[in-house]
């Protein structure tokens, strides 16, 4: 099928919100014969797609295939500039490397990577991320703030507000957050959020938000099976990435906008809100020091603030949180 007779079609059905749509009006939404409608439908029903057909009242989806390639993720998205350019691959070493690369050889603000398997995902400190294919969502945007690196950290507190917010909204399941970049459900990662940034002493460049989310995985591999779970796991039924991924770039796009206009104010009232460590005894593990003491807030910028028991207030920069009691 040739991919804007596609287009046309899952844009039409996308319209229809689950409601038939008759076969002339397919017919003449696609410019062809019905019988050539006829045809189309079962291209569809090969790619996966489930679709009810029924005399005198037309078509519909019932269930459309798990994908994020670059149409998936187009149909239906109700943004402005974010993921409105998708830079879709099977495999890849890590999301982030190839944002950097085309990052690098210019692209357009909002620009998304994305795939299916990350033979080389990665965390924060060169630490692995596990990306296995077809099951999660493993992704970079590519943003051009006209902002000076140190403000760079706010962007991963901007982002787990989006997700945590997409993430309710699709599954009823509001996820927590912990300083500064993991979001939990019941104790057990969900997702990990990586910001790096190309830029100089004064000037943001690009800044590559990377998302790993656990989505349909129903196993770990044995290193990581206590502290990861997915959202199938934690929901009990499978979730559709494609439109998990919208709502993110939707809400991420919100909270961007709203953070060049009003600053990072009601971002950091929110990313407060849904917060686990806040009012909790944690241990900050930086690189050269381990703090004990009570989180009580983050500043501004971002940074996380921790009460030692002498009542000294530490600023923490970059660190890995253990939960207390
Ligand atoms: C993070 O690092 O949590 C940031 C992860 C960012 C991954 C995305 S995927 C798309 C983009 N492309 C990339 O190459 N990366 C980004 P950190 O806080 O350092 O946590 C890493 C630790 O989480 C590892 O050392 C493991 O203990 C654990 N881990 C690894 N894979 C995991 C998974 N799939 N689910 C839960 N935990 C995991």
């Amino acid at each position: 099928m040739q991919t804007n007779v596609r287009i046309q079609l899952l844009e039409a059905f996308s319209n229809a919100n689950g409601e038939f749509i008759s076969g002339q009006a397919l017919a003449e939404i696609i410019g062809c014969s019905r019988t050539a409608v006829w045809k189309h439908i079962e291209d569809l029903r090969k790619e996966g797609f489930e679709l009810e057909a029924v005399r005198k009242k037309g078509y519909r989806i019932l269930h459309a295939p798990d994908k994020v390639t670059e149409n998936e993720i187009l149909i239906g998205l109700q943004t402005k500039r974010l993921g409105k350019q998708v830079h879709f691959v099977e495999t890849v070493d890590s999301t982030q490397k190839e944002a950097h690369r085309i990052s690098q050889d210019g692209c357009m603000e909002g620009t998304l990577v994305i795939a299916e398997e990350q033979t080389a995902g990665r965390g924060r400190m060169a630490r692995n991320w596990h990306s296995p294919k077809y099951t999660g969502i493993w992704m970079s945007i590519i943003l051009k703030p006209e902002l000076p690196p140190y403000r760079a950290p706010q962007f991963t507190l901007i982002a787990a507000v989006a997700i945590v917010e997409a993430v309710e909204e699709i599954t009823g399941i509001q996820p927590e957050i912990k300083w500064p970049n993991d979001l939990l459900i019941k104790g057990k990662k969900i997702t990990g959020i990586l910001t790096e940034l190309q830029a100089d002493a004064d000037q943001i460049h690009a800044l590559i938000i990377g998302i790993g989310m656990n989505v349909n995985q129903s196993e770990f591999p044995k290193e990581i099976e206590k502290i990861a779970t997915s959202l199938a796991i934690e929901k009990g039924e499978k979730i559709s990435r494609a439109l998990l991924i919208q709502r993110i770039l939707e809400k991420l796009e919100f909270y961007y906008e709203m953070y060049v206009e009003e600053g990072f104010y009601p971002i950091k009232q929110l990313w407060e809100k849904y917060a686990i460590s806040i009012g909790k005894q944690i241990i900050a593990r930086t690189i050269n020091k381990e703090i004990k003491g009570k989180a009580i807030g983050i500043t501004d910028d971002g940074v996380l603030k921790l009460k030692d028991e002498n009542g000294v207030i530490h600023e923490i920069y970059s660190a890995d949180i253990e939960l207390g009691s």
